[in-house]
Order: structure tokens, then C-alpha cells, then sequence
């Protein structure tokens, strides 16, 4: 003993102790209750930055903590390893992706290991692997069985000098140019496979029993976007069948023009001749914006006449339709019934382009005929409408649903803002899609038994913006499995969300080659029980993933709905200038250096101890010191002897020992890392404060070092692996149950008491029943309201009446 606290020296050691002893393989211990942890997988980038570590380390914590208190936990980790990043490598710098991509895994996997974090390594996934994609493919292959894998014609963007498409990170700028040669882009119809996940937006729309962050769930209630309303037929005068869909059928008489996505297959029918050139040409301009820009309600609406009309079915008017880009074809029908009066952005075209505007709307039936200066789009009364003139707008909305539904020209509908799910790339670093071109026989799939359609070596990179795999003949060119005539490979590959879909899955039995797990180790481990990670994927992975356990279900892979019962996200790690960490602004933060200078131990402690986790925030030098030196004086308080003797307060450090079990153990349930790192501060505290007075060789001093030492084992386990030996524990203190807390020694003994600041109650505290004046005071004065109530002011006296009040009188 007396030795310093050397994380550099303790750090590898444990890291190889832990992996040589597998103190963190899966393990069924059907006594103990499961659960699985996991925590995002990474993109191998290259390098593991700071905002890994603060996503890793405390999931790890929490992981720790569940094992502790009895759970077998399961923790695994992998590779996100498809993607563009490897690809626009290839082509920068011309290395084989698959190169790349694998020399940064075994960097990475090196960085991971550093953090000291309990993952079971035997159960590591690598996403770009055959035995990994070509479940992928099985999947592709089970979804097209069920309809739920098609293909069709969806838009490109595609740039007409270069004739390829381009990705959307090659369109640039406002203009929407071509990267290379700076030409306007366009949308081009290509075919391209979609999942079919609109299948399942009902159901994606119940949370029930999910565990989630409220705003997650709102993002995906948006993003799925219901809307009730119904479906109306209007006829061109010519007779054209023309559906619309409305959320407000209680409008229709208002209706004054339809508008048709300019992409609508009626336009070019109904199209007249005077009208076709100006026609052509809003077309031609509207395919090269892009959605988000096409319904932003800022832009000025532009539209042109098609020189057509149609018949208002309630009322029989001609009404001129137009085509404006406002409308989407990709939403509801493509087209709409326009209530210039009800409906802000009708009401803004109708002014430009000088169209009726007629209120079937008011607040209340004087105002029937009441000038409109703006849309009214609230409730009221129904007005102008015929039959349902007089009604609310509730029941006239039913109503009128009703009238449609018996004149067989309309009916009640839902609508979904959520598309089906685009999944082909055009690009080489992903999963090859299963299908084989046949000019016999036509989409054929390919034999389940002929998988994985394995990604060639070899390929050209050449950046066409074409799928790279279409210039590699070996790959395209093969034999059609239903005829054995030629045939020719689909040349996309899936998008990488696919992977990221059904991960947790593989983790159970990455080597499994019987199907993409073993069931046998699923039914003993899933659902996953919690989740960690960014919040930024609160769309695109964690919908598709929950669709995906949903199509499992389905296929009878899986016996429940949700992938991942609980989820946290962590915020995001700033710089300590406040901004985003970046290298122009050169306020990165290397946790490599970090780690190597502190530890890894203090570089995980000081990220949960800088604030909710929930919230993230700014690094600081400065705070991690502070952090270094808690570790530290944690080492000498259960390392150094203390003097002898039995004059401490025994009672009191019990009583700070249990209630700081319970403080780290209740914050821990809840991810509070931050105030429970402050909690093993204040017993830190306390037991230099104690040691002073006496309390070697004590039970209650053997206790406190024993506890603390269990209590940091989830937030620096090498340093608490290191102390339990020293205590003479048995190996692993990470095998130890997490200590019990008697409940009565810290009830009975505490009361709370209200602090007074000249008279006026600012604050409660909680102390020991036999604090005296000195501990009240302190705990007061340290309390952050008074704290603040002081700053700038000067203390003139404070009264204590122990048990009762503390009155601090300032001035
Ligand atoms: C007539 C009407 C009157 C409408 C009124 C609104 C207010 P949400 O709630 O987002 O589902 N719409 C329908 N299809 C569209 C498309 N493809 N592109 C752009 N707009 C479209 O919105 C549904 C409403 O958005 C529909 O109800 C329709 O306008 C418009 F006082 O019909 B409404
Ligand atoms: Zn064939």
C-alpha cells in the first residue's frame, strides 16, 4: 500500500485480465433475470471521437449496474460496416473499400476495448460480412415472397450533361446543380425496389408498452402522419375519373379549382393545345425542385391553367383545374379539391392568379357572407352549402362522408404522410439485391440455397453515378434459376439501414447459419431491454427497425411487436467553446490522448459527470482534472491506512455509506449518472472528513471502503477492479451483487428541516436527526438555492434550532 493511483498501469492490465478470464460472455443463468443491453453500433469511420465514448461509456455503466443487481446481461457490439464513406474513400484515394473498411475495424475495435467496457467480443457483428448480408438477402428474398418487397418506378435525381443519376449528396447548392459539370439536375423515373412499410402504419403508431423518449415517439407519430378525411370522385368535363383526397369534406362546396401534381398521369390527357407549351414548361421546372422545397410554406405558389375543367359533384359547378408544384404526387391522390376560403395556401394561389374564393365557413351564421382577408381555417357553423348548410362543421364533416358514400362517389379515408421505404442504391459497399433479370421468365429471386449473392472483389469505381456493379460483367451476367438461360443480376445494392434493421438480432448467434439467429438463444433473450443512443435517429433506424421485428413477427421469427422496450438517448458533446465539435474550429477533444494521459477510468467518469446525459454539453478541461483528483482521493481513502483509535463517528459514516447506496442506485435506474458520480464525491468527502477523527480498523470503516469500491466499479472499473483486490476481494468485483442499503438506518435518522434566509423559508435539507449546529449549518450554507442567495451578500449570523429550523440572516 501507499502506492499512487496509476490508471496506465492498471488500465491494460484488467482490460487483458477481463478478456482472458470472459468475465463478459453471454451466459444463461436461467436462476437470474435477463437483460440485454445495447447500445448503437458504430460506423468504422477510422477513428472513435469523444461523442463515441460519450454514447459508449455510460451504457456501459448502466450495463455494469444491471449485472450488479442480478441481472445476466448481454452486451455485444459490431460494425455498421456498409456504406458511402468507404466508397468515396475508394475513390479518393484508391483503396479497396473493403480495405478501408476493415483496417479501420481492427483500429476501432482497439479504441472500444480501451474504454474498459464489459462487451461480449465472441458475439461481434460486421455488417459487410457474407455470413452477415447474406441474411439480408434472406430476408429480401422472405418480404418479396409476402408482397412486401416491390419494385417501381420511383425519381432520381439525374443529371442530363453526365446521363447518370446522381446521390443526393452530389446535387449541390440551392439550384440543385451536378457536382461535376454544374448542370441543373432533374428528376428522372428509375425502377427501384421499395419495402413495403406502409403495410404496417397503423400499427406503427401504437407505443404501447414502449419505454421511449415522448419527443421520439412524436417524431414518429409525425413522421407516419395520419390523417383522417375522405376520398372524392370529381369528373373532368370530358369524363376523366379525377380522385382527391380531403380532410375536410365539410368544404367541398367551397371548392373553386382542383390542382393536380404537375407529375399527375392525367395531365398530359387533359392538357389543352393552347395551353401544352406553358404546360411542358412548369413541368419541366417543377421536377427539378426537391420535395422539402416544394411544400414549404414560405415559398411563393406558382401554378399554370391546363386549359381543362371539372364538375364540383355537389353542386355541379365547372371549376378550372390547374397543375402547381405545391401538390406532391407521391402524397394522397396527387391531386385536390382547392377550398380557397378554408385553406391557406389555396387561399394564397386563388389571390395570385385572381380565382373565386367562397366561404362555406363562419364563426357564426351572420357572418355567412362576412369578406375573407385571410383563410378562415377554423370551426364554425356551415354556410353556402346546400343541405348541409346550418351545421357544425363536426357533423357536417360526417355527414357529408355519408351524402358521398351513397352517391358512390366518395368514401372515408385515411391517408399516411409515411412513404414506402426506397431500398436500392446505386452504389457498390452494400448488400447485392437477390434477384436475377430473365428475358423468359422476368423477376426471378434467387434460390434461397444460392446465397449470399456475394459483393464482387475487383470492381470499377469509376463515379458514373451508376451502379458500379452494372460495369462488372462476372457479377451481371449469370444463369436464370428457373430456365438456365442467360440472365442478369439486379446491380443496386441495399440501402444501409437495412442492415441496422435487425442487428440485434445477429448478435445472439452471429455465426448461426441456419437462419439469421438461433432460436434457441432468442427465446432466452429478447426482446433487447434497453437502448441507448442518438436521438438524430429518431425516423429513419428506429422506425425501420420496429417495422422490421413487426415483419419478424409476421414470418414467425419472433414472438413480440417492439424491438427495443426502453430507449434513452444521450445528447450530443460540445466543445468547450460551446459549439460543435469540429476540426475548422479546432475544439476536438481526442479521447485517445485523453484516455492516455488521465485514464480511461477518469475519461468515462468525468463525460457522465458533466451533466444529464440526456442533455450533453461542453467539454472541460478543467473538469476533468477535478474528476482525476475524485478518483484519486477514492484511491487513498480505501487504499492508505487510517489512524487508529475509536473516537470517529461510527454512526454518521454508516449513515453516509447507505444513504449513498441508495442516491447511486436510484440514479443509476434512471441514467442520473451525473448526480450519482456527485453522490460517491460526497462520501469520498466524507470518509477523508472521518478518517481523521479516528475510525481505522473499524468495521463500519471496512464496510465504507468495501461499499465505495462497489459502488465505482460501474463508472471506473478498472480502478474499482484493482481496490477490491487490494481489499482482498475474490475476482471480479464486476461479479460482486450490488450492495443492499438499510432502509431504516437511513429513514429513522434523517428529517428534513426548512432553511430561512432573513425569515423567509429558500430551501429544505435533509440531515441526520442528531446533526448538530455545525453539520445543519454546513449542509445549508452547501445547499446550491442558498448557495446562490448568498452570492454577492455578506453573512451576518445564522440561528440553528437543531431538529427544527436554520435562519441565515445576510445582508
Ligand atoms: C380540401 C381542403 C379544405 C383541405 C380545407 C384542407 C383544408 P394533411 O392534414 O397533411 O393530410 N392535400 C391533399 N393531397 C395533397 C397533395 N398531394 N399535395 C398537397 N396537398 C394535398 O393534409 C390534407 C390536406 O392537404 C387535404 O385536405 C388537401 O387539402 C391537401 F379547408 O382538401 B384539403
Ligand atoms: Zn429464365
Amino acid at each position: 500500500m501507499g502506492e499512487r493511483y496509476n490508471p496506465q498501469h492498471i488500465e491494460p492490465k484488467w482490460q487483458r485480465r477481463w478478456e482472458e478470464s470472459g468475465i463478459y460472455r453471454m451466459e444463461e443463468e436461467p436462476s437470474r433475470p435477463k437483460h440485454y443491453a445495447l447500445t448503437m453500433l458504430p460506423y468504422p469511420s477510422g477513428n472513435l471521437h469523444i461523442g463515441h465514448w460519450y454514447a459508449m461509456a455510460p451504457s456501459d455503466t448502466r450495463a455494469r449496474y444491471m449485472r450488479m443487481r442480478g441481472y445476466s446481461v448481454f452486451f455485444p457490439m459490431g460494425f455498421d460496416a456498409f456504406g458511402l464513406p468507404a466508397e468515396n474513400a475508394a475513390i479518393k484515394r484508391g483503396v479497396d473499400p473493403r480495405q478501408w473498411t476493415y483496417d479501420n475495424i481492427v483500429h476501432m475495435r482497439k479504441q472500444l476495448q480501451s474504454i474498459g467496457m464489459m462487451i461480449d467480443w465472441s458475439k461481434e457483428v460486421i455488417t459487410a460480412d457474407p455470413e452477415y448480408y447474406r441474411w439480408n438477402q434472406w430476408f429480401f428474398l422472405q418480404f418479396y415472397k409476402r408482397g412486401l418487397a416491390y419494385k417501381q418506378f420511383a425519381p432520381v435525381d439525374w443529371c442530363p450533361s453526365c446521363n447518370t443519376t446522381l446521390a443526393r449528396e452530389q446535387v449541390v447548392g440551392a439550384e440543385r446543380r451536378c457536382e461535376r459539370c454544374d448542370t441543373p439536375v432533374i428528376k428522372r423515373e428509375l425502377e427501384q425496389w421499395f419495402f413495403r412499410i406502409t403495410s404496417y402504419a397503423e400499427e406503427l403508431l401504437d407505443f404501447s408498452g414502449l419505454e421511449w423518449p415522448e419527443r421520439i415517439i412524436t417524431m414518429q407519430r409525425n413522421w407516419i402522419g395520419r390523417s383522417e378525411g375522405a376520398q372524392v370522385i370529381f369528373h373532368s368535363e370530358q369524363g376523366d375519373q379525377i380522385e382527391i383526397f380531403t380532410t375536410r369534406p365539410d368544404t367541398l362546396w367551397g371548392a373553386t379549382f382542383m390542382v393536380l401534381a404537375p407529375e399527375h398521369p392525367l395531365v398530359d390527357k387533359l392538357t389543352s393545345e393552347e395551353q401544352r407549351t406553358i404546360v411542358e414548361a412548369y413541368k419541366f421546372q417543377a421536377a427539378r425542385q426537391s420535395e422539402i422545397d416544394r411544400l414549404s410554406t414560405e415559398k411563393e405558389k406558382t401554378g399554370v391553367f391546363i386549359g381543362a375543367y371539372a364538375i364540383n359533384p355537389v353542386n355541379n359547378q365547372r371549376i378550372p383545374i390547374w397543375i402547381a408544384d405545391y401538390v406532391l404526387m407521391g402524397y394522397g391522390t396527387g391531386a385536390i379539391m382547392a377550398v380557397p376560403a378554408h385553406d391557406e395556401r389555396d387561399f394564397e394561389f386563388a389571390r395570385k392568379y385572381d380565382l373565386p374564393i367562397r366561404r362555406v365557413i363562419a364563426p357564426t351564421p351572420q357572418e355567412a357572407d362576412a369578406p375573407l382577408e385571410q383563410a378562415y381555417i377554423g370551426d364554425g357553423v356551415i354556410v353556402n352549402s346546400g343541405p348541409i348548410s346550418g351545421l357544425d362543421t363536426d357533423s357536417g364533416w360526417d355527414r357529408v362522408i355519408e351524402w358521398l358514400e351513397e352517391q358512390g362517389i366518395g368514401k372515408r379515408a385515411v391517408n399516411y404522410r409515411l412513404r414506402d421505404w426506397l431500398i436500392s442504391r446505386q452504389r457498390y459497399w452494400g448488400t447485392p439485391i437477390p434477384i436475377i433479370y430473365c428475358p423468359q421468365c422476368g423477376t426471378i429471386p434467387v434460390p434461397e440455397d444460392q446465397l449470399p449473392v456475394l459483393l464482387p472483389q475487383n470492381v470499377d469505381f469509376r463515379p458514373t453515378g451508376e451502379s458500379p456493379l452494372k460495369f462488372n460483367e462476372e457479377f451481371r451476367l449469370t444463369t436464370c434459376p428457373q430456365c438456365g438461360g442467360p440472365g442478369e443480376r439486379d446491380t443496386d445494392t441495399m440501402d444501409t439501414f437495412v442492415d441496422s434493421s435487425w442487428y440485434q438480432y445477429r448478435y445472439l448467434s452471429p455465426h448461426y447459419d441456419k437462419g439469421p439467429f438461433d432460436p434457441e438463444i432468442g427465446k432466452n433473450w429478447l426482446p433487447v431491454d434497453q437502448y441507448t443512443g442518438g436521438a438524430e435517429h429518431a425516423v429513419m433506424h428506429l422506425l425501420y427497425t420496429r417495422f422490421w421485428t413487426k415483419v419478424m413477427r409476421d414470418l414467425g421469427l419472433v414472438w413480440f411487436d417492439e424491438p427495443m422496450l426502453r430507449l434513452f438517448n444521450q445528447g450530443i458533446i460540445l466543445g468547450e467553446d460551446n459549439e460543435k465539435m469540429s476540426k475548422s474550429r479546432g475544439n476536438v477533444v481526442d479521447p485517445d490522448d485523453l484516455a492516455s494521459r488521465y485514464g480511461a477510468d477518469a475519461v468515462r467518469t468525468f463525460l457522465m459527470f458533466i451533466g444529464p446525459w440526456e442533455q450533453g454539453g461542453p467539454w472541460n478541461s478543467r473538469g476533468i482534472e477535478g474528476v482525476v483528483r475524485f478518483l484519486d482521493r477514492a484511491w487513498r481513502v480505501v487504499t492508505e491506512e487510517p489512524s487508529g483509535g475509536e473516537g470517529g463517528d461510527q454512526q454518521a459514516l454508516r449513515r453516509a455509506v447507505h444513504r449513498t447506496i441508495k442516491r447511486v442506485g436510484e440514479d443509476l435506474e434512471t441514467f442520473g449518472f451525473n448526480t450519482a458520480i456527485a453522490a460517491l464525491m460526497e462520501l469520498v468527502n466524507e470518509m477523508m472528513r472521518v478518517r481523521e477523527t479516528g475510525l481505522g480498523h473499524t468495521p463500519v470503516w471496512q464496510e465504507a471502503r468495501e461499499t465505495l469500491t462497489l459502488l465505482l466499479a460501474p463508472f471506473a472499473p478498472h480502478l474499482a477492479e484493482e481496490l477490491w483486490e487490494r481489499l482482498g476481494g475474490a475476482y471480479s468485483v464486476h461479479q460482486q451483487p450490488w450492495p443492499q442499503y438499510d432502509e431504516a438506518l437511513i429513514q429513522e435518522q434523517e428529517i428534513e428541516i426548512p432553511v430561512q434566509i432573513n425569515g423567509k423559508v429558500r430551501a429544505r435539507i435533509t440531515v441526520p436527526a442528531t446533526a448538530g449546529e455545525e453539520e445543519i449549518k454546513r449542509l445549508a450554507l452547501g445547499h446550491e438555492r442558498v448557495r446562490d442567495s448568498l452570492d454577492g451578500k455578506q453573512l451576518v449570523k445564522t440561528v440553528v434550532v437543531p431538529g427544527k429550523l436554520i435562519n441565515i440572516v445576510i445582508r
